[in-house]
């Protein structure tokens, strides 16, 4: 047995301690992060047993139909966040615009920017879900200023200045997953739904390198990739003339259970590019960024195929981007592939 259990709330603490001027605001707010998603696992997990399956008949912003779990989870987040005075606004996958926070309460110095179920369509399936959060520090400038709402400004931030993110897998237990950047490294707590508290169970996590051979990809859609893409994978696979082989695939599909598993394990994670979505599928501020910020400070990387994710300045709060994240060493191979000028990607590898 242990010696110690050591709580969300009292690891928050003790991490807030390494910073002197901490106002106990950011740990506030992680608090109330935690509560919500103990709300939200409460429901997914009677997902089966009452009626909250199905659909509502809307449409969101995205164009895809809304679940009911979604728009429950939705009201959970700005609910539980809303009236604290942490926030200045908030930024969802379920609205087009930014939320702002009610006249109310009082207005905070952070920008909360979530996606509040992640891979909804799995939902009927028993398929492990999630949710997933950024924070950032409202741009203090001349154009923002304390206790007045927050902007597009606030929220059109680069990754590398999140000051904090993470995840909650509702999977076969319910896990929060968070960081505050390299320095706070990455940790993992389990949800015991006897006592409703998260416990310690993954401290400091350290993402594989050398690296489990497994990529996860949709590879439903390879006929609509660049021949880049494509020999990327042929690689992992060993065919087509190209080295390498000996590759697991995994893929769930919900992309917080994809991530998670790429975590722990080692590996890559892909949705890159296709003719379809020339952009990607996955949503920069609030998918790509904080799954990128947890993946950096567990040791691992996260690429657009060129780029790092977290230096992309977003021109939208839906904007998209392609995602390459996992171990380090995969992800820079997958940027040779992606880097390979176009004549001679369609040629034999030695790669
Ligand atoms: P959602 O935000 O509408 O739930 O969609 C995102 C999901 C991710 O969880 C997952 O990685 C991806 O869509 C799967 O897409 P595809 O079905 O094209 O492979
Ligand atoms: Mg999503």
């Amino acid at each position: 047995m242990r010696s110690k259990v050591v709580t969300i709330d009292r690891h928050i603490i003790d991490q807030e301690r390494s910073y002197p001027d901490a106002s106990g605001r950011f740990s506030a707010l992680l608090y109330d992060i935690a509560l919500a998603a103990k709300i939200i696992s409460r429901e997914v997990n009677m997902a089966g047993l009452i009626d909250v399956l199905g659909l509502t008949g809307e449409t969101n912003v995205q164009g895809e139909r809304v679940r009911k779990l979604d728009a429950f989870s939705q009201e959970v987040m700005v609910k539980a966040m809303d009236h604290a005075g942490h926030l200045c606004c908030m930024v969802s996958e379920e609205c087009e615009d930014i939320i702002p926070i009610p006249e109310r309460f009082d207005i905070g110095n952070y920008v909360l920017l979530f996606d509040p179920l992640d891979g909804s369509s799995n939902i009927d399936v028993n398929v492990s879900i999630g949710t997933i959060f950024s924070i950032h520090h409202r741009v203090l400038d001349g154009r923002s200023k304390r206790n007045s709402p927050g902007t597009m400004a606030d929220c059109l931030q680069p990754g590398f200045r999140q000051v904090a993110a993470g995840y909650v897998i509702y999977g076969s237990s319910t896990m929060l997953v968070y960081t505050t950047g390299v320095q706070g490294g990455v940790h993992g707590f389990t949800l015991d739904p006897s006592i409703g508290e998260f416990l310690l169970s993954h401290r400091n996590i350290r993402i594989p390198d050398p690296p489990a051979k497994v990529y996860s990809v949709n590879e439903a859609y390879y006929a609509r990739w660049s021949r880049q893409q494509q020999r990327l994978v042929d690689h992992f696979k060993g065919v087509n003339g190209e080295r390498g082989g000996g590759y697991k695939s995994r893929y769930i599909g919900s992309l917080v259970s994809d991530f998670h598993r790429t975590l722990l394990q080692g590996g890559i994670f892909m949705y890159p590019p296709d003719s379809k979505a020339p952009r990607g599928k996955l949503r920069v501020l609030y998918e790509a960024a904080p799954l990128a910020l947890v993946c950096e400070a567990a040791g691992g990387r996260a690429s657009n195929g060129s780029r790092d994710i977290l230096d992309i300045v977003p021109g939208g709060l839906h904007d998209r981007t392609p995602l390459f994240v996992g171990s380090a060493s995969l992800v820079n191979l997958a940027e040779q592939y992606l880097e390979l000028p176009d004549e001679s990607a369609g040629q034999g590898s030695e790669s």
